[in-house]
């Protein structure tokens, strides 16, 4: 096996970064201190939480997202019973997934202990694609050999695994510098897993997906204020303004991907955590994988032991939003006041309509005033939308406290 401690350069700083004072060290399982811990028998398993339900997918074949694997523990019981986490496959060897899937108690997972299945449906299918050993592990770490994911913070929620032989399935890119129009914020991801969903409190047999919204950093920031904090700089926001569609338990270290107008599909990001799954104004948090410092650390670590470019370039974004991303994109304009003037007691959209340029939503908004605590108004907002852009026609909050309904 070869050795390899890169020591990665980055770009250092950008706001709200809270840890990226310190140089990130890829730092391999085969060539840690202190590597060797004991094996748990089931490293992550999942546990069923209460009120949790991914909610909201629909049964997806694995040629649909052909870059999806599982992460399975070795030992009995079904594959579907032993699968703990997802990940995506970016080189027909190499597999991303979240740092907190294959760390126990702060120590890297043995990778002799799982295996990653990929091109599989259905996990207990065992004769659909393939099953195969994991000969590496790489997580990122600071001078003094901690890891950068923490379970208090949630950094740097990035791993990179090394297979054996290739997976069966399709490889997909991360979306590189001159694509980020494909993940602004407002578009559309897929996610993707095997995770908890309504009906299935210890997740899925059958492989499931749904749609979320690229979503700004305040949307979390509110949302994660007195749940551990939300660090955009590794970090990024994705969900429903109104719930019902997530990722959850078990789905952790699969892909959020985003899609170019021609369909060519790109990785954003990493699931990684929530605050429960799918409620109400309680988007998800995934790794910020498409974005530095967190991309570059990956490119770099893949150019240098492997020789491979994982990062697309000349992607385009489709030209018009999708009704859906309407739908969420009226949220977005409306949630500082559904907020700011009081507690958000009702949102929803109750139509959009397309336009020939554009979206428009008729939105209604019920808020609490802070300071009496009274029902103080309801509120209807038309918002247009045209491509990116986004204008709104409604009242505003000095209309709304005089009366107007
Ligand atoms: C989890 O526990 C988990 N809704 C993953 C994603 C989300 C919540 C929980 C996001 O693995």
């Amino acid at each position: 096996m070869t050795v390899l401690v890169a020591s990665l350069l980055f770009v250092p700083a950008q706001a709200g970064a809270t840890r990226t004072s310190v140089e990130p060290r890829a730092e391999r399982y085969s060539t840690a201190i202190g590597g060797e811990s004991p094996t748990p028998a089931n490293p992550v398993a999942p546990l069923p939480r209460a009120g949790i339900s991914v909610i909201g997918g629909t049964e997806t074949p694995v040629a649909t997202v052909p870059w999806q694997v599982a992460l399975v523990s070795n030992g009995g019981g079904s594959v579907k019973d032993r699968q703990f986490c997802g990940g995506t496959l970016v080189a027909p060897t190499i597999v991303i997934t979240a740092a907190h899937c294959v760390l126990d108690n702060g120590q890297q997972t043995p990778p002799g202990t799982y295996q990653v299945v990929s091109g599989r449906s259905h996990l207990n299918a065992t004769s659909q694609g393939t099953s195969t050993a994991v000969v590496d592990s790489v997580i990122w770490v600071d001078e003094l050999d901690r890891p950068l994911f923490e379970d208090a913070r949630q950094e740097w929620d990035v791993a990179v695994l090394e297979l054996a032989s290739p997976a069966a399935g399709e490889p997909i890119l991360i979306a590189g510098p001159a694509e980020r129009a494909l993940w602004a914020t407002g578009r559309l991801g897929r996610v993707s897993g095997w995770g908890v969903t309504r009906s299935a409190p210890y997740g899925t047999n059958q492989l499931m997906s749904t749609e979320v919204a690229l979503l700004p950093d305040l949307s979390c920031r509110r949302a994660y204020r007195k749940f551990g904090g939300f660090r955009p700089a590794t970090q990024l926001c994705a969900g429903r303004a109104l719930g019902g569609h997530d990722t959850c338990q078990g789905d952790s270290g699969g892909p959020l991907v985003a899609y170019g107008a021609d369909g060519t599909p790109r990785l954003v990001g990493i699931t990684s955590y929530g605050r429960g799954c799918a409620g109400k104004y309680s988007p998800g948090v995934y790794a910020r994988v498409a974005a530095d410092p967190v991309r570059s650390a990956v490119a770099d670590l893949l150019e240098t032991s492997q020789g491979i470019d994982a990062v697309g370039d000349g992607a385009l974004p489709p030209a018009q939003l999708s009704g859906l991303a309407a739908r969420e994109n009226a949220w977005l304009y409306l949630e500082p006041d559904c907020f700011e003037w009081g507690p958000c007691l009702a949102y929803d959209v109750k139509w959009c309509r397309w336009t020939g340029s554009g979206h428009r939503c008729l939105v209604t908004e019920n808020a609490y005033r802070r300071r009496d605590g009274r029902f103080h108004c309801s509120q209807q907002v038309f918002v247009g939308i045209s491509g990116d852009s986004i204008m709104r026609q409604g009242v505003t909050k000095w209309q709304c406290r005089r009366g107007w309904l």
